[in-house]
């Protein structure tokens, strides 16, 4: 009885705090039991909670700059399942979502935030732009899952009250995505950048050349393209960006708090570019080009100063369309490179991208090289790799293809994918930490974590969303949340919850038997 009358007074409390005509008093959720992913690190729900009107209106704080693209993007991201067109008001007051750049809370660091939501009113607060970015991701994610419908949904936009306060646990917390055995639309990426950044990752690799095309428009060197961007695994009519769509990508991503780092991998997985221009192989004949999938066998040919300067000219136009700090160089299985040659070729190439601003990122067999103070080396097969960067005094990406591969299979009847690292069902791809690697690895020698998905086998966005989904919201988790407030266990049950807001997100997922997809 008792029970009843206190849920009676907290409906009329609700009801009588709304402003503007409202409905009947409509039951708001306990946020702690929304299932959000990333767990965020501190939430404590209260009584009640806001309903969103057509009078609901954005508030930017008077001495906040740069908070003008966040707010158009949140008013972007209702629009469409509200109807409600959320203006910015001049003058601060009840019904409002406020935003609010405020350097009073250290623990939140560049991108966390406080949230707060009462009846009268909703508050993002952070120290940058990007934590207030993250914090409406979390807003989005109370809000019911009609919320990705694309038409007007009929139904209270009702947000329970509490407050959210967290932060990230690494800075680095990135997809990557191989546009270059498979070639993808500017919309798709533009797709995965919309899934990847609701679950607050912040890095998009782009893997755009290897031997099966080059997918970067390059005007010192338009063969690339023509020639280079010509085909793809299976012998299709693969393509590429030219360099106004790279940098729309590029844009797209940055309003989402996503940083593109561009991959131009060398001096291994490189055919498509030998089979543009022959100066760049040794013997001066352009190669065939190749739509199969065989790897390690290409290499630039490492002693001529030509070879050089080309990559000098593609550093150097790739990095005056990358506002990120980042330029990828590869350097992954170049087996038909004599090694005194690979690291004669490192040892060149590292200096290219600071020419032009830029810090280098190479795959893990780039740490046989002397490594540049600045180059950051990913992670992703061999251990030994990772420890002799750590050794050079190298910062890691953590990208472990046993857990991190986005192109594993999940089980040995999955059809598309590959296995050569192993089968990754969801469990498995969430249970692990990024700083348990190698006891010589520590979390101060780790930037964070990314998921590659490589593209042999993969050739459309809904098989993309296939072999990414479920295990990317797990991924973007390790990287966000702490490890010691992580659990299989808990996270089985948040993830099974959170099926139907991926299911409100279009996303076809799979339905991994180790998930009680079932439960409410
Ligand atoms: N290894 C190759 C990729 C791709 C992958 C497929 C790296 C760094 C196997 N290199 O992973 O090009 O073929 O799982």
């Amino acid at each position: 009885m008792y029970s009843k009358l206190l849920l009676a007074a907290c409906l009329l409390i609700f009801a009588s705090c709304q402003s503007g005509n409202q409905p009947e008093a409509v039951a708001a959720p306990d946020i702690s039991t929304v299932p959000l992913i990333p767990k965020p690190v501190l939430v404590t729900p209260s009584q009640g909670g806001f309903q969103f009107n057509e009078k609901t209106a954005i508030y930017i704080d008077k001495a906040s700059s740069g908070l003008e693209s966040v707010s158009g993007y949140l008013a972007q991201k209702l629009f469409p399942a509200t109807g409600y067109k959320l203006e910015v008001a001049p003058e601060q007051g009840n019904n409002q979502v406020s935003l609010a750049l405020t350097s009073n809370s250290a623990d939140l660091g560049d991108e966390g935030y406080d949230l707060e939501i009462k009846p009268t009113g909703i508050k993002i607060s952070a120290n940058k732009p990007a934590g207030i970015f993250n914090g409406i991701q979390t807003l989005l994610q109370l809000l019911p899952n009609e919320i990705w419908k694309s038409s007007k949904q009929d139904i209270p936009w009702v947000v329970g009250a509490g407050t959210i306060h967290d932060y990230p646990s690494y800075g680095y917390r990135g997809a990557m995505l191989d546009v270059a055995r498979h070639f993808f639309s500017v919309d798709d990426v533009k797709r995965y950048i919309d899934l990847i950044s609701s679950y607050k990752m912040n890095k998009l690799h782009l893997h755009l050349s290897d031997d099966q095309g080059w997918r970067i428009e390059i005007k010192a060197w338009p063969k690339l393209t023509t020639h280079g961007g010509s085909t793809q695994v299976g012998g299709g009519k693969g393509g590429f960006y030219t360099q106004d769509q790279y940098s729309d990508i590029v844009r797209y991503a940055m309003d989402r708090n996503v940083t593109i780092i561009p991959e131009i991998d060398m001096p291994g997985h490189t055919n498509a570019a030998l089979a543009s221009y022959d100066f760049l192989n040794c013997n001066n004949k352009t190669t065939e080009l190749y739509t199969k999938t065989e790897v390690g066998f290409s290499t630039f040919c490492t002693r001529k100063d030509t070879v050089y300067k080309f990559i000098d000219d593609v550093v150097k136009e790739l990095a005056a369309i990358t506002p990120g700090p980042y330029i990828h160089l590869g350097g992954d299985e170049s087996h038909v490179t004599a090694k005194k040659d690979f690291i004669y070729f490192l040892n060149k190439i590292q200096s290219i991208p600071k020419k032009y601003g830029k810090k280098m990122i190479g795959w893990e067999e780039v740490s046989q090289a002397s490594l540049d103070s600045n180059t950051i080396v990913q992670y992703w097969s061999n251990v030994e790799h990772a420890k002799a960067a750590v050794k050079q005094g190298a910062k890691l990406i953590m990208s472990p293809a046993s857990k991190a591969y986005l192109d594993m299979k999940y089980d040995s009847t999955t059809k598309l994918g590959l296995m050569w690292a192993g089968l990754i069902e969801v469990d498995s791809g969430y249970i692990w930490t990024l700083s348990s690697r190698a006891k010589e690895i520590s979390n101060d020698n780790i930037l964070g974590v990314e998921a590659p998905l490589w593209t042999e086998t993969i050739s459309t966005m809904n098989e993309i969303e296939y072999m990414v989904f479920p295990r990317l919201p797990g991924i973007a988790e390790i990287g966000w949340t702490p490890d010691n407030s992580r659990s299989w266990d808990e996270y089985k049950l948040r993830l099974a919850k959170h099926g139907a807001r991926m299911r409100a997100m279009d996303i076809d997922f799979y339905e991994s038997p180790k998930v009680p997809w079932g439960i409410k």
